[in-house]
């Protein structure tokens, strides 16, 4: 038995040197003092079963050799953790020579598409679609669709960009598209009746520019067809657009106005961010801004998209999307808005 525990502690002696790792550690304590199988708990268990004098010896000497390879056993422990708390200190060090790294710079959106992806939330609320166009666009759905024949002087209120040999088409004309109406009919061709549609979009006129034209602005063409729509649907449509925006103080002034694809038509304003209703060179003196034309769809419109007049009815609106975005943030220069300048941009 003497002979046995000695073979036992150079065993474990000899099985320590290799041992590199924690979890071989634990596995090698359990092969030699594991309460259930381990050899030299075994070899304990069987004490009882030896006479009294042999018990007494074998006893002791199983009792040193248990407290010497608990002793071994827990000197390596303290070895492996060591080695450990090392390592990690080495993964962990810091090179403070290192250069800072760059500060990120966050980018943000422009105030046209903030106000943009508000009324597109809006208007989906509502049960409308939005719609995206083309901002080169042939002359028939820009002009023609919309009741506007060629030589007609009403294409003379929107003065317009051509579009020289235009790839899809050179016979026709083609133009920068003047308004984001040119979606209508595109729109009815596609879908038919009922439907209920925005689009939002860039659009360019030939203008002398100020402080509320530009060559190249945003429109948010809204419109609606079914049976049994009426011009009051339209006025509550723009009416929760005008109170969305800027509060439910907000007035909208209707008045009629002519447009050659709808009918009636009208135009809207609301009243002057800048001077507040007392008049000031944003507003020309009179109180109020224009932020939309509007209307109930001329049935020759709906003809144009292979909608039935006699059945359906409806309305459509274009507003000037860059004019609602002065109005919100109060800037009295619409050329701010593209004129890609960083520090008037950081601003919203
Ligand atoms: C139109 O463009 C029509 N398509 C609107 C419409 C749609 C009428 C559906 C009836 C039915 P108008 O040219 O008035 O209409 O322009 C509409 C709005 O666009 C104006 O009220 C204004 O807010 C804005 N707008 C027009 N021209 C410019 C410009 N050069 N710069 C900035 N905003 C402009």
């Amino acid at each position: 038995m003497q002979s046995k525990l000695e073979q036992l502690k150079s065993e474990v002696l000899l099985a320590l040197k290799s041992i590199k790792n924690k979890a071989n550690l634990e596995e090698l304590e359990n092969k030699i003092l594991g309460r259930k199988n381990g050899e030299l708990t075994n070899i304990m268990k069987g004490l009882k079963d030896l006479t009294d004098d042999e018990r007494k010896i074998v006893g002791q000497l199983a009792n040193e050799a248990k407290l010497e390879i608990e002793a071994v056993l827990q000197t390596k422990k303290i070895q492996l953790s060591q080695a450990d708390w090392q390592t990690n200190l080495e993964k962990e060090r810091l090179d403070i020579t290192q250069p800072a790294l760059p500060k990120i710079e966050y980018g943000h959106f422009h105030p046209n598409t903030i106000v943009q992806n508000d009324l597109e939330n809006l208007f989906n609320s509502m049960g409308f679609m939005v719609l995206d166009g083309s901002e080169i666009e042939s002359d028939y759905y820009n002009f023609t669709a919309l009741n506007i024949p060629e030589s007609h002087p009403a294409r003379d209120m929107q003065d317009t960009f051509y579009v020289k040999n235009h790839e899809v088409d050179s016979e026709t004309p083609w133009v920068m598209r003047t308004q984001t109406s040119a979606m209508q009919v595109r729109a009815l061709q596609k879908y038919g009746a009922p439907i209920r549609a925005i689009v939002p979009g860039k659009c360019f006129r030939n203008e002398a520019t100020d402080v509320r034209h530009e060559h190249t602005f945003y429109q948010l063409e809204g419109f609606v067809v079914g049976e049994n729509i009426t011009f009051a649907h339209l006025k509550g449509v723009l009416e929760t657009v005008a109170k969305h925006l800027y509060g439910e103080d907000t007035k909208v002034k209707l008045r009629p106005k002519y447009y050659p694809f709808v009918e009636p038509g009208i135009n809207g304003e609301v009243t002057c961010f800048l001077c507040k209703g007392n008049g000031c060179r944003v507003c020309k003196n009179t109180g109020w801004l224009e932020i939309f034309g509007a209307g109930m769809i001329h049935p020759n419109v709906l003809k144009q998209g292979n909608i039935d007049p006699s059945k359906y009815q409806g309305f459509a609106f274009g507003l000037g999307l860059t004019r609602l975005v002065m109005l919100k943030y109060g800037i009295e220069d619409i050329r701010h808005l593209e004129s890609g300048d960083l520090k008037f941009l950081k601003q919203f």
